[in-house]
């Protein structure tokens, strides 16, 4: 039982869990009375979604790939396109760092990259894949410090491979995570 002011307009119910249901009623009171409770009223807090992250360099980076320390990455490693230019996603492993990860729900995934190119525009992009499907082009930002681009899947349950093509050379990646949920990663 929350009491409120007579002037409240609105009462939070803070810490909730996600995904969870709660049912309202409303009493009004006054020092002698109280009224009947108001119809219920539902709210659902929201799918915080499923989170994980992955090194980069704890994937499989093919040949023209290879792993560098960094002490801005997390881990203080990422690893390293070497091979320039591909115009598509290559064919052959080389090119792609692929990394494995299982998911236990189908449906939407976002992939975020975090990237950095060391050169503004010699290497600020690459390619992004879900499994054997279609390429996606991604910018790497403008600056050489590390940022986050996001792109969007739809996989079923199972295990899956993430592909990281070289588009060009000279860009790092650090670390990948990969949600269900709208939230964007809080920590590198
Ligand atoms: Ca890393």
């Amino acid at each position: 039982m929350t009491r409120l002011p007579a002037d409240a307009k609105w009462c939070l119910d803070k810490d909730l869990k996600p995904e969870t249901t709660r049912r309202y009623r409303i009493t009004a009171r006054n020092e002698c009375f109280a009224s009947e409770p108001s119809a219920v009223a539902k709210a659902t807090t929201a799918n915080e979604g499923r989170m994980l992250f992955i090194e980069a360099e704890k994937g499989r980076p093919g040949a023209s790939w290879r792993i560098v320390d960094d002490e801005d990455a997390s881990g203080g490693k990422a690893v390293q396109s070497t091979r320039y230019p591909v115009s598509k996603m290559p064919e052959g492993p080389k090119d792609i760092v692929e990394i494995p990860f299982d998911w236990p729900v189908e449906g939407h995934v976002t992939v975020w990259v975090r990237a950095k190119p060391l050169a503004s525009s010699t290497s600020d992009s690459g390619h992004l894949r879900s499994d054997d499907g279609p390429r996606q082009f991604v910018g790497y930002g403008n600056e050489p410090t590390y940022s986050r681009c996001a792109r969007t899947f739809r996989i079923a349950a199972g295990r899956h491979a993430l592909g990281i093509g070289i588009r060009e050379a000279n860009n790092r990646i650090d670390r990948v995570f990969i949600t269900n949920g709208q939230k964007a990663p809080n920590e590198p």
